[in-house]
């Protein structure tokens, strides 16, 4: 706080008692209407002209030293006061003030996102996003689930009124990355493609069931392709993500959009292990197939040429298996003391 030095007594008391009434009160304006202030105006009154002139000017110079206090407050007020982001800017209103850079980190969920992704680009994919809002045909029919398909109620979808739908997994992009990537097949080179990205499904919600996830859904398509290579692709990939190399066991399973269909499940990490028992060993981990002929074609490639595999995952079960995590719903949550752990 700014101050003058005051030469006249009851001026110099009077600034004391003033600073020291102004820190503690809550509605610093108040001050304007302080006992102390209006005894100097009141002693003003009385003294004779020949005095009135200095004191006038020591009075005013305290005025104005109270008003320099009043904007002082009023600025710290300001930076902290907590951002409303629901409230209608008003254009005579200071800017609200960010909360600096430094001081927030990165979701957990992007981190681990993008770890994924850079494994999968140095294997030589491509990285693509899918999108918030879809619709039937990318969701179900290119998928190989004609309108009727008994496995269309395995994804419980939020639709709009409209019919368009919240995409319930990544794979409605295969359509979209198999006609895009059509012509590195004509150059004689695989499609090979990563899509890391959310989706959301109508679930009953528990430790290790979200609304919203995060899903990574790599197609891989070219000639003459196997089984073989999609256990070879996965086990590299999910070695290079625990740190470690890692056996893989495949479990027949059921898409209507891959032919064969399996469950890929890894070793535990032995970081990981809680038992000895045979269940403790694997961690079942994602679905994936050969990409189904009916898909192929619906993108225009020859079935019949080329082949292809393609896989999902969801990343919170990894992320939560790497770390030690028991509730999914902590990522979505907004607390800080969570997050602050991975920053
Ligand atoms: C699928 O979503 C298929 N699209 C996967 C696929 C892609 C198969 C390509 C073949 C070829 P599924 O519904 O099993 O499959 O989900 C895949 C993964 O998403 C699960 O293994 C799990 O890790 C994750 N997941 C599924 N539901 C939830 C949920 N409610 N909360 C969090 N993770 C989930």
């Amino acid at each position: 706080m700014s101050s003058t030095s005051y030469t006249i007594p009851s001026i110099v008391r009077a600034s004391e008692q003033l600073t020291k009434e102004f820190a503690k009160l809550a509605d610093k304006r108040a001050i304007l209407r302080s006992k102390n202030l209006e005894a100097l105006y009141a002693e003003l009154r009385t003294l004779p002209n020949e005095e009135k002139a200095t004191f006038g000017k020591e009075l005013n110079a305290l005025k104005s030293d109270i008003n320099s206090w009043l904007n002082d407050a009023d600025e710290s007020a300001e930076k902290q006061a907590p951002i409303d982001v629901t409230a209608p800017q008003d254009i005579n209103a200071a800017a609200p003030q960010l909360l600096p850079g430094e001081t927030g980190t990165k979701h957990p969920l992007m981190t681990e996102l993008e770890y994924m992704s850079d494994i999968a680009y140095r294997m030589g994919f491509a990285i693509e996003q899918s999108r918030l809002i879809d619709d039937d045909y990318h969701m179900f029919e290119s998928l190989n689930f004609p309108e009727g398909h008994p496995a269309r109620d395995d994804y419980d979808t939020f639709m709009t009124t409209e019919g368009l739908i919240a995409p319930a997994h990544t794979s409605t992009m295969q359509n979209r990355v198999l006609k895009k990537y059509a012509g590195n097949l004509e150059k004689g080179e695989p499609i090979a493609v990563l899509v890391p990205d959310r989706v959301f499904r109508n679930e009953d919600l528990d430790v290790t069931h979200e609304h919203t996830f995060y899903q990574y859904e790599g197609v891989f398509v070219g000639e003459g392709i196997t089984v073989g290579n999609l256990i070879a692709t996965l086990r590299t990939l999910l070695s290079e993500y625990f740190g470690q190399d890692l056996k893989a066991k495949l479990q027949p399973f059921y898409f209507p959009f891959t032919e064969p269909s399996f469950e890929f499940a890894i070793e535990r990490p032995a970081a990981l292990r809680k038992g000895d028992t045979e269940a403790d060993m694997w961690l079942e981990l994602l679905g994936c197939g050969m990409i189904h002929p009916n898909v192929l074609s619906a993108a225009g490639i020859d079935p019949v040429k080329y082949s292809g595999f393609a896989w999902g995952g969801g990343i919170e079960r990894l992320v939560m298996m790497k770390y030690g995590i028991e509730d999914i719903r902590h990522f979505e949550s907004g607390k800080l003391d969570f997050l602050r752990q991975f920053s």
